[in-house]
């Protein structure tokens, strides 16, 4: 095992790696930016180290400042965490020259993963069902016609470099596609350097359900199963679940087989988030994969037993999957998280500032993950998310009663946070009987903002 780590990340995931680590026997190193001096990821670490100032990219983003700390404090390997360096296969290949041990897979396969059309066609041969579209990237408007015709229209042209909803364009019809095409071609360009587009066919008001998976260096991947986020705002998640009240047992069965022998044919290692959309009649989709630890990894940690970050750590020291999971691997009762945001609840306005009181729930089936605490500060710098809180029960009714409880146990004075907001999602009928998809968020906000009586 690893003698000592870094953890290339700060709040809430920083200590949730470092919690990992310590519990493993490992010496942690936090990296930090000036304002995040006091943070309890610089506390609970064994080293800290100043990286830089505020700005992201002189700090938590810079290959240099990251890598300096990792040689200067000697240590094994790096942990990114989710966002940041996680993805950046540049990143872990300066780990590999640098002889430290980056937690995820190799270089490689993030690179893959990250061109969407090639991630596509990967899983497309290996019998991952993907949508109806282009085979490879649009070479011109022209191609990009004809394939729309053989589709059939509404398509979608998404950026081979994007993700996460960026430079996407939805084309209704024929006379609207050379714009659009352009438009998505120049921001593609913009954003990523890059403006290769490719073409799917659109699906309105997907629900989005995603596969977690690991896989060892020995070639052994296994699925823990799903998990539905479909509340979603902005291409922000705002609740996930697992399991998914949409998928059967059939089909988390078929899709997980096919998953494992996908990933075993692509050589994948570490953790990693298969995303598939779901239509209305209930079929899933395959549209891109994660290759990091993500935000809302304790929902299936709930449903699993298993420690999502330890096997992480365990997978990078080289051992095998039939050493860290349990012989059979089993879905138990039902969890939900509640993203908690430093942001007003109404109008989504990003809300930094002291805290000055802050009370966590407790009790059996509730866990709260947060590097907050009284007298902390929220920078105005990063990411608003504060706080998960996910909850367990035996099942999604008594998950849904025990969010309800925790909610009105969480305290937080002194900045605006989207508490309120999770406590009016989960009174609403259609999110407590399970009838949402992606348009879940519009048409609760809408409803909430503007009543008829
Ligand atoms: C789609 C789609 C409909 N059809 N692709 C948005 C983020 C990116 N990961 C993929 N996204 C979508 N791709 C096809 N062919 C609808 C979305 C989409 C979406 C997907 C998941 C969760 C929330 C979403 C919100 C709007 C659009």
């Amino acid at each position: 095992m690893f003698r000592k780590v870094l953890i290339a990340n700060r709040g809430e995931i920083a200590l949730r790696i470092i919690n990992a680590c310590r519990e493993l026997g490992i010496r942690t190193v936090a990296v930090y930016a000036e304002p995040d001096r006091n943070s309890l990821h610089v506390r609970f670490a064994d080293e800290a180290i100043c990286i830089g100032p505020a700005r992201p990219a002189d700090s938590y983003l810079s290959v240099p400042a990251v890598i300096s700390a990792a040689e200067i404090s000697n240590v094994d390997a790096i942990h990114p965490g989710y966002g940041l360096l996680s993805e950046n296969a540049n990143f872990a290949e300066v780990c590999r020259a640098s002889n430290i041990k980056f937690i995820g897979p190799p270089p490689e396969i993030t690179r893959l993963m990250g061109e969407k059309e090639k991630a596509r066609q990967a899983m497309k041969e290996a019998k991952v069902p993907i949508l109806p579209g282009s085979d490879g990237v649009l070479a011109s408007i022209q191609d990009a016609l004809e394939t729309a015709e053989l589709v059939g229209y509404p398509v979608i042209l998404k950026a081979k470099a994007g993700g996460g909803g960026r430079g996407m364009r939805i084309v209704r019809a024929a006379e609207e596609l050379p714009n659009l095409y352009h438009a998505a071609n120049t921001e593609a360009a913009n954003a990523f350097g890059n403006g290769e587009l490719y073409m799917e066919k659109f699906i309105e008001d997907p629900r989005h359900i995603e596969f977690q998976v690991l896989a060892d260096e020995h070639g052994n991947v296994v699925s823990l199963f799903e998990r539905e986020c479909s509340i979603q705002r902005r291409h922000q998640k705002v609740i996930e679940e697992a399991p998914s009240l949409m998928v059967t047992p059939a089909m988390r069965d078929e899709i997980g087989r096919t998953l494992v022998r996908c990933l075993k044919k692509i050589g994948y290692q570490n953790a990693g988030t298969v995303e598939f959309l779901m239509d209305a009649k209930g079929h899933l989709y395959f549209i891109e994969m994660n290759t990091r630890i993500q935000v809302e990894h304790p929902v299936t940690e709930a449903i699993t037993g298993v420690d999502l970050v330890k096997a992480q750590l365990r997978i990078a020291a080289g051992e095998k999957l039939a050493d860290i999971l349990p012989k059979k691997l089993e879905l138990r009762g039902h969890s939900i998280e509640c993203r908690i945001n430093a942001e007003h609840p109404d109008k989504f306005t990003p809300s930094a500032g002291k805290i000055v009181a802050f009370n966590v729930p407790g009790g059996k089936g509730v866990r709260v993950d947060t590097a907050q605490y009284a007298e902390g500060m929220v920078p105005p710098y990063y990411d608003s998310l504060i706080a998960k809180l996910i909850v367990h029960g035996d099942d999604r009714a008594e998950a849904i009663a025990k969010m309800e409880r925790a909610l009105s146990q969480f305290v937080v004075e002194g900045i605006d946070t989207s508490i309120p907001l999770h406590q009016q999602i989960l009174k609403d009928p259609d999110f407590r009987e399970g009838k949402f998809d992606t348009g879940f968020m519009d048409r609760f906000l809408a409803k909430r903002n503007a009543p008829e009586d």
